[in-house]
């Protein structure tokens, strides 16, 4: 209920609109170049680990059939901090029959990232493809009201859980034409997509919305003209959109082109987080998988990239071999030009608004307030707290980046090549994603125990601030 009350201030002028004033204020002070971060040196092992000190994700998407493998989940939970489902939040898994919701596979996926520290993206709330036979065969007023009843009932399950939603999925037509494909969903009126998001943000008030689509990665090409029209008009009416999802399935039909980072940053400057949602690449050569990601890296509002699956062998496209794996788990010279390209990239301006992370500690908790940047601003060099001595190692804490919602820091380990750490942040902050060590949290969410995982013995952490900037405390050190 209260919620709800919440949800009554926002759009046009509740948080998205005000988040839109920061934005605002942030792409100006980017444009000055006064609000980058210089491009340090970093020594991020994984890509997750790489993506988050420069404040954006790394996602995959994951399959609930596969987390019963043992080389699949062991990359998995090494390598990525954002988890996309690959079919099981799509309305024919997600609403089987009318009225009758079905989560089971979907929170397998949601309760596997998120206790391990991952964010989720949720795909898809409404989508011409894969839906239930029973809405297939409807139309009219009928459909748009059970189309707008799946959106609300399923962010509403999903609420707080999610940190963005591919609200519509591939709505426009390939060739020239540059307008909306033709489906039982347009055919309710052109209306529909801009309703989706409306029952989405009310449902759902502190998740990202986005639009996905694929082939809209040409600047040139009509579809993605056709997109960006939407976005713009959506911007200037006051739809509620935060973000464009660029599924980037490239292949010998549908080729990277060099103009892409020109899309990237084109849109963002309509004001919308832009992420790279499905990337895969025919034979994944590693000089393409190196220029996708700096393009990325290259535009500040690109928050994130996923890749449609872990190994060749996950990949609805194997015999095209377009993943960063190989079949039998090892890495292909792809993942490294994609680690190094992340390491090499600019971090997100300290001054960006939140991008990607609400909470994602387990257990799943309400969704907090959205964070304003701080009055004040907390102290970021300060000395590193330092735990008692006596368990064998001693683990030194100390300031990394910080955004305006949230703030990474950085533990070093010594005495010890296998060790615990036990860190606690001070409520209603939240870890959002982690790197090089293994977590586990008590039940409040509050306290980490960060194990080591054989990279080292430096870990890392991100703190959703959610108003308090107070710095985590490490409470113990243990060799183990
Ligand atoms: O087609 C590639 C992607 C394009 N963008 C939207 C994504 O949602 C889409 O993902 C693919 C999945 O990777 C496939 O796994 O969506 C397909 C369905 O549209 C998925 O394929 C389906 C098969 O069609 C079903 O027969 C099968 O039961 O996968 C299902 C589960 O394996």
């Amino acid at each position: 209920m209260t919620e709800r009350c919440h949800g009554d201030t926002r759009s046009p002028a509740g948080p998205r609109a005000r988040t839109a004033i920061v934005l605002a204020a942030a792409a100006l002070l980017a444009a000055t170049g006064a609000a980058f971060l210089p491009s340090t040196a970093s020594a991020g092992t994984t890509l997750g680990a790489s993506a988050a000190e420069k404040g954006r994700y790394f996602g995959t998407a994951v399959a609930a059939s596969r987390l019963s493998d043992n080389a699949y989940t062991t990359i998995l939970n090494r390598e990525f901090n954002m988890v996309t489902a690959e079919n099981e939040m799509k309305m024919n898994a997600t609403e089987p029959q009318q009225g009758r919701f079905s989560y089971g596979a979907a929170e397998q996926i949601v309760n596997h990232a998120r206790s391990r520290g991952m964010s989720v993206r949720g795909h898809t709330l409404a989508w011409h493809s894969q839906q239930p036979g029973w809405m297939e065969s409807m139309s009219g007023s009928a459909l748009r009201q059970a189309m707008l009843n799946h959106v609300t009932q399923v962010a509403t399950h999903f609420r707080g859980q999610v940190v963005a939603w591919d609200v519509v999925n591939e709505a426009f037509a390939d060739g020239s034409s540059g307008g909306r494909r033709d489906s039982n969903l347009q055919r309710t009126g052109n209306d529909w997509i801009e309703a989706a998001f409306r029952a989405a943000d009310a449902a759902d008030p502190n998740a990202k919305l986005c639009y996905n689509d694929y082939n809209t990665d040409n600047w040139t090409h009509a579809k993605t003209q056709g997109v960006y029209n939407m976005v713009r008009d959506f911007k200037a009416r006051g739809v509620p959109i935060d973000c464009v999802g660029f599924q980037s399935h490239f292949n010998n039909n549908s080729p990277y082109v060099s103009n892409y980072r020109t899309t990237l940053s084109s849109f963002a400057a309509l004001g919308v987080d832009v992420q790279i949602t499905e990337l895969d690449i025919q034979g994944a050569p590693a000089n393409t998988y190196r220029s996708v990601v700096e393009d990325c890296m290259a535009v500040p509002r690109c928050n994130g990239i996923t890749v449609w699956g872990i190994r060749d062998s996950d990949s609805w496209l194997a015999s095209q071999t377009p993943l960063l794996f190989n079949s039998n788990g090892s890495k292909k010279p792809a993942y490294d030009a994609v680690l190094a390209a992340l390491n090499n990239g600019a971090a997100v301006p300290t001054t960006a608004p939140p991008t990607s992370v609400p909470p994602t500690s387990v257990p799943p908790t309400s969704t907090p307030p959205t964070s304003a940047p701080p009055t004040t601003a907390p102290p970021t060099t300060a000395p590193p707290t330092t735990p008692p001595p006596g368990g064998g190692c001693t683990a030194t804490l100390q300031d990394s980046t910080r955004w305006g919602d949230r703030f990474n820091s950085q533990v070093t380990v010594s005495g010890a090549s296998s060790w615990s750490v036990v860190v606690a942040v001070t409520p209603p902050q939240k870890v959002s994603a982690t790197w090089n060590g293994s977590p586990t949290w008590d039940s409040s969410g509050n306290v980490m125990t960060m194990r080591s995982n054989g990279s080292g013995n430096v870990f890392g952490f991100t703190t959703m601030a959610n108003g308090n900037w107070t710095r985590p405390q490490v409470l113990s050190c243990t060799a183990s």
